[in-house]
């Protein structure tokens, strides 16, 4: 009898302390955070109201820093696409991920914080652009945009459904499959980590059809330096193709039709100008290419009437305003659909626990220095937008001015599921500034690394330190020149001070830290130097698309390498 007791009391006790360590375990479960991580393809900060509300109203992106934190000087470390989203998943630098430009796939042996978070028993999905050329790992469902995606009844690749076109509009579609999955897929029992990916607002910039109508009738002011004739700094600002007036598209980007250039006059200069407009509005079925044609049919009678009459700086003013209609207007659709989604997790539950995240893979020139497009180090391509927000750990409507990076995201995210990153990653979980513990956040400088050329857009490599204060930028390759640019002086960055006696300090100071920090991130001129060769070697091969030829032809040439591109 006694034996059977005290078996019955054990068995009891047993089973105590099992439904207490469940107990335990769902409560440490609760506690893991879920992750939703927002980001649109060259959302420049210039463009979302919480940073500047000249151009655009977004209150729904709004909405996440009044709920957290606005990062007023947060960066990328490689101002270009894919590398952005490579540093992101990998807390890697460019060069230690590999992944350096656009043109070569992403090397899927790397370590990413995805996988990690997967097999520390997160739900992980991804939805939108990805751009490297494979698919991701560590997803259990993923449902993303082939190459650069389309903006009209784009096409996917999914995880489980082999390659699908769906009829819409991509932003919309990318939203409706990110909800299905909360709805339908997300199960309940285990925390999440979300990525929701906008193909907007990149270049050929596509509105929605209900946005058309409205933004093309918008005006917008002109930036500071829209007329900036690059006499301040050196070669690189000066033979840089991203310039409004001379570079862009005039169908492709101005959404002029082609045949309205030839009526013009006007040359196909960039040889794809017309094919890039095809490649798009070629999408549209007749009915959406009705609606389309109401709204842009307008603007290019209007176009056929002034253009003859126009000076240059008014073509310029001209095409900034086509930019602009044509840019805000996919913006609009992006501040909709992350409302949608906010509106979601709220109606849900789901602001409970939930880190939210909105950022850009970089920044974007809107005009500034006369430019659209990216990849240099000045302010509005290097910075990027960052908003977060955590109910209950991130104080509503806080700000923060430190340098924070890209290349911090997976460490944070780690440290939010409580998982240990690996030694090899190369950031700083922002839980301490998030969470308002900034004595614990030392940073000082960043290290920037910009490799994609000669390429589209024709910017040269350059590697850089950054400080609140100060740029120290090298322009190397096919030119070896320096430059220095004083933040605070001159926020617009017009003046390279490089040669400047009185910066002779500041200069020695930078280059000693700028060496240490190579150091410590792994970079070096010889890993520079394999990368160019493996890219020459390549370009040999394979042509660069949107590159000046002409240039890679000669440049090809004095490494005794034949260009890929047939000249006529
Ligand atoms: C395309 C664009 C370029 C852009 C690159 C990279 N031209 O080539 O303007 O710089 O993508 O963009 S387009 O007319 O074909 O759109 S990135 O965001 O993928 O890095
Ligand atoms: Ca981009």
């Amino acid at each position: 009898m006694k034996n059977r007791i005290s078996l019955l009391l054990s068995t009891f006790l047993l089973l105590l302390t099992f439904s207490c360590k469940t107990d335990q375990t769902e409560k440490e479960e609760a506690k893991r955070p879920n992750i939703i991580f927002i980001m649109s393809d060259d959302h420049a900060y210039q463009a979302i109201s919480a940073y500047d509300n000249r151009l655009i109203e977004t209150p729904n992106i709004d909405r996440i820093a009044k709920m957290g934190m606005l990062f007023t000087n947060a960066s990328v470390t490689n101002s270009i696409c894919a590398p952005s989203r490579a540093t992101i998943l990998t807390g890697k630098h460019s060069h230690m991920n590999g992944k350096i430009d656009n043109h070569f796939p992403f090397d899927t042996t790397n370590i990413t914080f995805p996988q990690i978070l997967q097999t520390a028993g997160y739900q992980t999905a991804m939805f939108g652009k990805l751009h490297f050329g494979n698919s991701p790992k560590g997803f259990d469902q993923f449902k993303i945009l082939p190459d650069q995606g389309s903006y009209y009844n784009p096409d996917f690749i999914t995880k489980n459904d082999g390659n699908i076109k769906v009829d819409g509009y991509v932003t919309d579609i990318v939203t409706d499959m990110t909800l299905d999955w909360l709805q339908n897929e997300r199960k309940a029992d285990a925390p999440f980590m979300l990525m929701y990916l906008h193909k907007a607002p990149h270049r050929e910039w596509l509105p929605a059809e209900r946005h058309l109508e409205e933004y093309i009738r918008k005006t917008f002011p002109e930036p500071a330096t829209l007329f900036d004739d690059y006499s301040g700094r050196g070669t690189a600002a000066k033979e840089a193709e991203m310039n409004l007036l001379k570079h862009m598209n005039w169908s492709g980007d101005s959404k002029l039709y082609p045949e309205v250039l030839d009526e013009m006059g006007i040359p196909d200069e960039s040889g794809w100008d017309k094919a890039a407009f095809e490649r798009e509005v070629g999408r549209l079925n007749p009915a959406q290419r009705a609606n389309w044609d109401k709204a842009y049919l307008k603007m290019n009678e209007d176009f056929k009437i002034a253009y003859p009459k126009m000076t240059e700086k008014e073509k310029m003013q001209w095409r900034y305003q086509r930019y602009m209609q044509d840019y805000l207007g996919t913006i609009a659709s992006v501040d909709e659909n992350v409302g949608r989604l906010l509106d979601y997790l709220e109606a849900n539950g789901l602001m409970e626990n939930t880190i939210i995240v909105y950022t850009s893979d970089q920044g974007f020139y809107l005009g500034e220095h006369g430019w659209f497009d990216k990849r240099f180090i000045y302010n509005e391509s290097f910075k990027t937008p960052l908003l977060v927000s955590w109910k209950g750990k991130v104080q509503p409507g806080s700000k923060s001015d430190e340098l924070v990076q890209n290349l911090d995201f997976a460490q944070t995210f780690l440290e939010a599921a409580g998982v240990a990153a690996p030694a090899d990653m190369q950031g700083e979980s922002l839980i301490p500034i998030l969470t308002g513990n900034t004595e614990k956040w030392t940073r000082d400088a960043v290290y920037y690394h910009y490799y994609e050329y000669p390429a589209v857009h024709m910017v040269k490599r350059h590697y850089a330190i950054v400080t609140k204060e100060y740029k120290l930028v090298h322009y190397y390759f096919d030119v070896d020149e320096w430059e220095l640019i004083d933040r605070v002086k001159d926020p617009n960055e017009m003046k390279n001070v490089y040669d400047d006696p009185a910066y002779a300090e500041i200069k020695k100071d930078l280059h000693a830290r700028l060496e240490k920090l190579r150091e410590k991130y792994g970079d070096s001129s010889e890993l520079s130097q394999s990368y160019i060769d493996r890219y020459l070697e390549d370009i040999s091969k394979r042509r660069a698309f949107g590159a000046n030829q002409q240039k890679v032809k000669e440049i090809l040439e004095k490494k005794g390498l034949q260009p890929a591109y047939k000249f006529e």
